[in-house]
């Protein structure tokens, strides 16, 4: 008796984790709406995930790591606090990764670390709040990464640190508020555009080192600045000399004063209003020192809304620090646990 309970339940929670509640699962495709838990229990053969309305705290390290075959992960009109560091870490199947109309706060250092043979990445109809240094870290190998249409708070020192070979890098029509002094460094890419964004503060240097090399095609056409003493460095004698060649293809979206001058090579150096400064006068663009430690094992874990962690117990032991068993937002789980429990007690 208690034996064919077992089998009932077992063969119930399986078919429960094949395709969790509020999905849509047809060989290898799965569709999720309203989703507010995460890590979903999903089929091991699953190859595109496309999560709709998707309400969490985290996308937690190794979040796909139990989907080996996973070719395509889509996040539409969803709100994530934070992703988190080594988020998307062996994946070894990931070709795409796709936000659309997402909202993100934060992404953390090392978020997209780990993925070596993704092809396309793409942030459309989105807004990216905090992006610390190291977000991006070696993020190689892409053919394209989009960022588009999107709102973007702050991009800090090094979000894109050593993110190689890069095919197409494109940033365009995105609202761009803050752009730290190196957030762009240790980037090489085969070709970077940066097209019709609205920039409000822009640090010192920020593409530095992007037409050094000829065969490194650096578009930087169709962008706005709020023109005002934070882009003093594109505007005085050094900056001129340096960043003439992109003045000519964008200019001021305000103040208003401003605004009507067909482009930056028309805006003269006194009418940003600093204070008490020449143009003439050398600024010091330094950064800040950034020294990358990667440690996916060490980085504190977060689950979704429930505190309850990531699927790294389903994630071949790559993971020793977390060996809590994790009750699932599968019933069946929770069910068999409860199950496994009352007869553990009857045992004893
Ligand atoms: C990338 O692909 C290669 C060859 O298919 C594979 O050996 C490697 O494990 C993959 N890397 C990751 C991080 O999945
Ligand atoms: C762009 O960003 C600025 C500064 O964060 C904000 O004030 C403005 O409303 C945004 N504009 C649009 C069109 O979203
Ligand atoms: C320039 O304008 C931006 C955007 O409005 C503002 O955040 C910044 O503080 C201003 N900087 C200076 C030096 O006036
Ligand atoms: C931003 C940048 O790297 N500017 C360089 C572009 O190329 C000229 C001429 O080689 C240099 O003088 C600038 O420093």
């Amino acid at each position: 008796m208690i034996f064919k309970i077992i089998m009932a339940m077992s063969l119930w929670a399986t078919v429960n984790s094949i395709c969790p509640k509020d999905c849509y699962c047809s060989e290898g495709m799965v569709e999720c709406s309203l989703v507010m838990e995460f890590p979903l229990n999903l089929n091991p053969d699953t190859t595109k995930l496309k999560i709709a309305q998707m309400n969490i705290g985290a996308i937690p390290r190794n979040a796909f790591s139990y989907l080996p075959r996973l070719q395509e992960v889509e996040f539409v009109q969803g709100n994530v606090r934070e992703i988190a560091g080594c988020a998307f870490m062996d994946m070894p199947s990931i070709d795409t990764i796709k936000f659309e109309k997402t909202n993100i706060a934060r992404i953390n250092s090392y978020a997209f670390f780990g993925l070596d043979n993704v092809t396309n990445i793409v942030f459309a109809n989105s807004k990216l709040g905090y992006l610390e240094s190291f977000a991006f870290y070696q993020l190689n190998n892409v053919v394209t990464f989009n960022v588009l249409y999107s709102a973007i708070d702050y991009l800090s020192a090094g979000s894109f640190y050593d993110v190689q070979s890069v095919s197409v890098l494109l940033f365009s029509n995105n609202n761009i508020s803050d752009v730290i002094t190196g957030a762009f460094s240790d980037v090489t890419t085969e070709n970077f555009h940066v097209m019709t964004n609205t920039f409000w503060n822009m640090d010192c240097g920020v593409f530095n080192g992007m037409n050094q090399s000829s065969s490194v095609p650096f578009e930087f056409i169709g962008n706005t600045f709020y023109c005002n003493c934070s882009i003093e460095w594109l505007l005085n004698d050094e900056g001129k000399s340096q960043y003439g060649k992109f003045m000519g293809n964008n200019k001021c979206h305000g103040p208003s004063s401003l605004k009507t001058k067909v482009s930056l090579k028309d805006v003269a150096f006194n009418e940003l209003g600093c204070k008490r400064r020449t143009a003439d006068q050398t600024l010091e663009c330094s950064m800040e020192t950034l020294v990358p430690k990667p440690r996916c094992k060490d980085l504190p874990g977060h689950g979704g809304p429930s505190g309850s962690d990531s699927g790294s117990d389903q994630a071949t032991g790559s993971d020793p620090s977390n060996e809590a068993p994790s009750i699932k937002n599968s019933h069946g789980t929770i069910m068999l646990a409860t199950l496994t429990l009352v007869l553990y007690n009857l045992r004893s």
